[in-house]
């Protein structure tokens, strides 16, 4: 996450990051930064000493300690709060006791956005729990799709509180948005429920509920079950006003048993699927200090 000059990161950055100690270099137990240790693991001939600090404990450390340091930020706000300012694919790790992994960071629209949802291309939306808990897709190309996964959406969503964006496009390159101000969801427990604030924008608002997918029920459609029809998981009522997760129909009108398609109804209705969409989130508090000039493409 680090890069330099460190004078340019703000004092209450906080990264959760990774040092690899080399067992032959240096004896276990030299490694102490105060009491912010919160775990060390053996991984064959290293041990990776998990921290999380801020910039003034960062920069009290010996010197040959950080050139080793391997560093996540939390989430894309800290990569482009890290003057890295290309759209891409980065290592995330929002939680130091968790294993870091990889999203879309989208740093036009001021950036520092974290995407958690992307559409656009082929990859089937119609699998079981386990996997939209997980995530799944591709995370490599500029038009790769994937869902984040709820348990990585939980993990970001729950140390701070987050604006949701939409972004939305239809076949003929028109584009609408929503932003949710407070965006949250609940752990896996509560079925990861869905709960947002305010909405401003101009595609309508269109979001509620707890998370179903076909293997775990939790729409308000008793007769049915939501996620089958639609194949896909998705925040599931009876059926859905917005389902972004819908079944992929490359002609934008489309028609069937079910309204079933990529839908966001306040804008296009419920038998038009979009061409494009993202969801991705940010700190309401995040501050463009990167570029400095208010740059939003
Ligand atoms: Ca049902």
């Amino acid at each position: 996450c680090l890069s330099h000059p460190l004078s340019s990161l703000g004092a209450r950055t906080v990264f959760h990051y990774v040092f690899v100690q080399h067992l032959q270099q240096w004896s276990t137990g030299t490694v102490s930064v105060g009491q912010q240790i919160n775990t060390a693991e053996a991984h064959n001939d290293k041990l990776l000493w998990m921290f999380s600090l801020d910039y003034g404990q960062l920069f009290a450390l010996p010197r040959s300690l950080f050139y080793e340091a391997i560093l996540f930020c939390s989430d894309c706000s800290a990569v482009f709060n890290s003057r890295k300012t290309e759209n891409g694919y980065y290592r995330i790790r929002p939680r130091a006791d968790r294993e870091p992994f990889l999203v879309y960071c989208d740093m036009s629209d001021g950036g520092g956005w974290t995407v958690i949802q992307r559409r656009s291309n082929v990859v089937s939306h119609f699998r079981k729990w386990a996997d939209y808990k997980q995530g799944f897709g591709r995370f490599q190309g500029k038009n790769d799709e994937y869902w984040l996964g709820n348990e990585h959406i939980y993990d970001l969503l729950v140390r701070e509180e987050n604006s949701l964006k939409i972004d939305l496009m239809d076949w003929h390159g028109e584009r609408r948005y929503a932003i949710y101000e407070n965006f949250q969801i609940k752990n896996e427990q509560d079925n990861y429920r869905l709960w947002v604030g305010t909405y401003s924008g101009n595609a309508g608002d269109a979001l509620g509920m707890p998370f179903s997918t076909s293997d775990k029920d939790h729409d308000r459609f008793l007769a049915g079950n939501c996620a089958q029809e639609n194949k896909c998981g998705w925040w599931f009522n009876r059926c859905h006003a917005a389902n972004l997760n819908g079944q992929y129909y490359k002609t934008g009108n489309y028609t069937g048993r079910h309204d079933n398609g990529v839908v966001w109804s306040t804008w296009r209705g419920l038998w038009y699927s979009l061409k494009y969409t993202a969801m991705k989130i940010r700190l309401p508090s995040f501050v463009d200090v990167g570029s400095g000039n208010g740059k939003s493409s």
